[in-house]
């Protein structure tokens, strides 16, 4: 008896659920259309521009901080940010190395419709590690590497994205940040089982997380990306990121699906991974996630090139480039509300 009221009222309800959806879809279907014929449709991430900028950085040398190369390419990242209208806020410190040498830094915080109080943060690490510490010839460990994929890569992604945000309005505002000081961690020569050295990485995200650039700074999530321009790259599910923030994790699974990309977006889990978004997470308190070139099956899980004089523009493919860069750019402009 109480089964079948209870299936009534299901039927019912049902029903009328889809007697408001059928009206509700229309009217969705004729918003959508001309949605795309505004945005979504014709959206496209350009990957050449992508790789170009991959380029750009790799041009100045090696953006180990304290360098010249290091001023200058944080002078035509600040630079590029402004050209595309973002408010761009410089975010100056010194911060201590592992070794104690002073580290100066900058962050480059880039906004779009700051007033928005939706808000998505997207980020990655511009500086490129002091030491090729994981290459194969030990001659080579206290050379610094071009950072192709790894510093350049995921700025090249976000800078094509702010170029895309000048002229295609999001519903969302957006907060691109370039931090400083990731990948001055601690080399392989020196690890200790002993010492804790994993705080001596992301030393500018530690950093802004507290001393925000805006006071009781607040995005609705962040995705960091590392190492997204790799040949061959394939993105697993990263545990911190499913820990904190599973639920951006699957919709930019889901979404980078749904654009043709699951060849490089994996469903299976990938490693624990320390990296900015750690903090972010820990400190900011923002749900994120990070999209790395990750595969178990690896030496060390990262892509062969990593830490490695051989992370060059030979290494780079445009292919990833663009599954990755395509992905975000669907989450930006697809299905706004
Ligand atoms: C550590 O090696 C502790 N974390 C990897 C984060 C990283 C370094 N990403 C790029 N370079
Ligand atoms: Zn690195």
């Amino acid at each position: 008896m109480k089964r079948s009221v209870c299936l009534t009222l299901l039927t019912i309800s049902l029903q009328l659920l889809t007697i408001s959806c059928s009206t509700s879809k229309e009217k969705a279907t004729v918003k959508e259309s001309t949605a795309q014929t505004a945005s979504s449709a014709s959206i496209q991430f350009d990957a050449d521009s992508a790789y170009h900028y991959i380029e750009q950085q790799v041009a100045f040398g090696p953006r180990v901080p304290n360098t010249e190369a290091h001023v200058v390419c944080g002078d035509y990242l600040v630079s590029k940010l402004k050209s595309y209208q973002a408010e761009v806020i410089e975010q100056k410190m010194t911060v201590t190395a592992y070794d104690g040498t002073p580290l100066k830094a900058r962050n480059i915080i880039a906004s779009f419709q700051p007033e928005n109080k939706n808000r998505i943060l997207l980020f990655a690490h511009w500086d490129t590690r002091p030491y090729a510490d994981a290459d194969a010839d030990e001659k080579n460990w206290q050379t610094p590497i071009d950072g192709a994929n790894d510093g350049g890569s995921g700025v090249a992604v976000l800078l094509e994205l702010a170029r895309l945000l000048q002229t295609n309005k999001s519903n969302m505002g957006v907060d691109i940040i370039f931090f400083d000081a990731e990948d001055y961690g601690t080399p392989e020569w020196l690890e200790d089982e002993n010492v804790e050295s994993e705080d001596t990485w992301c030393l500018g995200t530690q950093y802004w997380t507290q001393n925000p650039h805006k006071p009781g700074y607040k995005a609705s999530y962040g995705i960091l990306l590392d190492m997204v321009g790799g040949t061959n790259a394939t993105f697993r599910k990263e545990q911190i990121s499913m820990h904190f923030a599973s639920y951006v994790v699957n919709q930019v699974w889901d979404k980078a699906s749904k654009s043709g990309y699951s060849s490089y977006f994996l469903p299976s889990e990938g490693g624990v991974i320390t990296d900015d978004h750690l903090y972010v997470n820990q400190g900011a308190k923002i749900p994120s996630i990070d999209i790395i070139d990750y595969d178990p099956a690896r030496k060390n899980g990262f892509p062969d090139t990593w830490h490695t004089l051989d992370d060059t523009m030979n290494h780079i493919s445009k292919e990833t480039l663009k599954a990755v860069g395509q992905t975000l750019t669907n989450i930006l402009f697809e299905n706004n509300k």
